[in-house]
């Protein structure tokens, strides 16, 4: 008796404590995918999921009764008072603003001149607003760094890069701890670890610990414990519009904001929503600013940090079962870098294709590994939000380990090289096509090599393949290669010039006959028009390989990559057919003599067929009209 009138007095300062209008993170144990898609389209602010494993998600007070009388077994995993108290100070090792990161990361700088460089390579919204003289950002001026962090920093050596970035999401401080962390244990280790010592002489590694500055501040002052979002003010009216608890009127989901299959699934075109992905792609400062970061140099590989569910992710996650054309590796090195991070309780992180927590459009890893071909990781660390301070150390200190397994990737199972102009020496930007791997059916850019030192880095699985190297005005060349798993393979290329040759093509229809003003368009030159005999003439083209497409009203464009090396080419267009019915809504569209007529006995697509004595029942008296 006694024992429950304490619960119940506990009870009743627990609840009173908490305001209606909080929100509290909940989670539905057992909860499986179409739970899971039913809150996704009700657009819940959802945390996190294993499928089978449970549901997370950010959840009002005041809706909470209604939830669990659908999910008795719903509990509470924490509150706002937990989440604030879980920050800490830095009295205690904790969670450090943008001023304490910024006194550290240029601590670092000075203690190691010769291995770190900061650089300023953007600034959020805050600054912007601030500038305009905009009285409720004054404190909200903060810039974007980027540490380069590399054996003679100073100078451009031809050297790899990789990237760890923190903070995307606002209400995931722990990621901007992880980066630091890792420019400490990276300069700290230079000269005495080995293999840390062998990573800073052989690539370059930038950390950008804090993207989101600013809603980070809102998070760390406690304005707004849940926020995501950077601070965009979509509303204009010169406030931070945060009082919704993370669905506040401004910003912008960064990871929602780039260009990759940008506007789709799990993100909202509802500012007010958590998954807001911004007027257009890079329409932000903070996404538009790693952009130049990432075009800037060849990046091979990199992590992007969040929280939580102690996943390590690979592309691709803009829709369901996306396997990447580099699936095999890339999976391989998830799984490796997994199995070295331990969880909070028991066992070790799990790998997974992105789309495999879920499928979300615009994210930064679809977007670095799509248009740049850099095997891109999101890291979801932690199994909260915000874990207590006291934990930050022992989470960041285990996640060291698969940070430098990501960066000795470059060591085995590779293939680099570099490529150049047999005459000249000069470095060459060209393709490098690797047979069973490249032309996938899902895109992803091609691997090229640099401008600078022609240098080209690929990371492929073991065994024997055919790599072809192809730039424009040279003669493409074919090599085999084989890739080990002790070392690097080396294919330095000498392309020779191509000579000019006069190069004819013809189009013509199905049967051979030639059509005539079908446009012929080749990379990088003007389009042609074939005469009536359906041909053109190509005068003074450098022999090698052109990617062309050619089209004619009427008939099916072709696009085609070929070799242009001086002997016809002839190219056969389908006629677009006329007419295309597969008999599903009748016989409207045709005259019918004799016993012609539908049958649903058989079909070559849909339900029905057109026979010659409906109903049939054996398939060689049923045929299909294609078209
Ligand atoms: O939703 C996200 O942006 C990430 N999860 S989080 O809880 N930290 O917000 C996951 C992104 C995974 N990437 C893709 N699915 N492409
Ligand atoms: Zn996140």
């Amino acid at each position: 008796m006694l024992r429950k009138s304490i619960l119940i007095v506990i009870c009743l300062i627990f609840c009173f404590s908490l305001s209606a209008a909080e929100r509290v993170l909940i989670r539905i144990p057992h909860a499986g995918p179409e739970l899971y898609q039913q809150h996704l389209q009700q657009n819940a602010d959802i945390a996190a999921f294993h499928a089978g494993q449970y549901l997370d998600m950010v959840w009002p007070i005041a809706e909470l009764e209604e939830l669990r009388s659908i999910h008795p077994q719903l509990i509470i995993r924490s509150t706002e008072a937990q989440m604030k108290a879980n920050l800490g100070t830095r009295d205690i090792p904790g969670y450090r603003n943008y001023q304490d990161m910024l006194d550290d990361i240029s601590m670092f700088e000075a203690l190691y001149p010769d291995l770190v460089q900061i650089e300023v390579i953007g600034a959020g919204w805050g600054k912007d607003y601030a500038q305009q003289g905009l009285p409720n950002y004054q404190s909200f001026q903060h810039d974007i760094h980027a540490i380069k962090v590399s054996a003679n920093v100073s100078e451009d050596l031809d050297k790899p890069a990789f990237y760890f970035i923190g903070t995307h999401h606002a209400r995931e401080p722990i990621s901007m701890e992880v980066c630091v962390a890792i420019l400490e244990h990276l300069t700290e280790g230079y000269g005495i670890d080995p293999d840390i010592t062998h990573i800073l002489d052989s690539s370059q590694v930038w950390i950008v610990p804090l993207l989101n500055p600013d809603g980070h501040k809102l998070v760390i002052d406690q304005t707004d414990i849940w926020w995501r979002k950077n601070i965009r003010d979509n509303n204009n009216n010169g406030n931070i519009d945060t009082a919704s608890w993370g669905n506040g009127y401004d910003g912008v989901d960064l990871n929602r904001n780039y260009s990759h299959g940008w506007g789709n699934i799990s993100a909202s075109d509802d500012p007010l929503s958590v998954t807001y992905h911004g007027l257009n792609p890079f329409s932000e400062p903070e996404t538009s600013a790693l952009k130049t970061l990432l075009e800037s140099k060849r990046f091979l590989a990199g992590v992007s940090y969040h929280t939580y569910g102690e996943w390590v992710l690979y592309p691709y996650g803009y829709g369901h079962n996306l396997y990447a054309p580099d699936v095999t590796e890339l999976s391989q090195l998830a799984i490796n870098m997994a199995a070295s991070i331990p969880k909070v309780g028991n066992g070790t992180y799990t790998p997974s294709p992105s789309f495999g927590l879920y499928p979300v459009s615009g994210s930064f890893d679809d977007w670095s590994y799509g248009t740049r071909g850099t095997f891109s990781y999101t890291i979801e660390m932690a199994d909260q939000f915000i874990p207590p301070a006291s934990q930050v150390p022992v989470i960041i200190q285990n996640h060291l380990t698969a940070a430098k397994i990501l960066l000795q990737r470059k060591d085995s199972k590779t293939l680099r090289g570099h490529v150049t102009d047999a005459e000249t020496g000069a470095a060459l930007s060209a393709t490098i096509f690797v047979e069973g791997i490249d032309g996938h059916y899902l895109p992803r850019a091609p691997y090229v090599s640099d401008e600078i030192f022609g240098a080209y880095w690929r990371f492929l699985p073991v065994g024997t393949y055919t790599v072809r190297i192809s730039a424009e005005g040279y003669l493409a060349q074919s090599h085999v290669v084989e890739i080990n798993s002790i070392d690097q393979t080396i294919l330095d290329v000498a392309l020779e010039a191509a000579p000019t040759i006069n190069q004819s093509i013809r189009t013509v229809d199905d049967i051979g006959s030639p059509l005539a003003n079908a446009t012929i368009r080749i990379a990088g030159h003007a389009p042609y028009y074939s005469d009536d005999e359906g041909y053109i003439m190509v005068m003074n083209i450098p022999a090698g390989d052109y990617s062309i497409h050619i089209s004619l009203p009427g008939y099916t464009s072709i696009h085609s990559n070929v070799s242009l090396l001086g002997n016809e080419l002839i190219f056969s267009l389908t006629a677009n057919p006329l007419l295309m019915d597969g008999f599903e809504l009748g016989m409207g569209n045709w005259t019918s003599s004799g016993s012609w007529g539908i049958s649903n006995a058989h079909s070559y697509s849909g339900l029905n067929s057109l026979s010659d004595s409906p109903p049939e029942t054996t398939s060689n008296e049923t045929f299909q009209l294609l078209p």
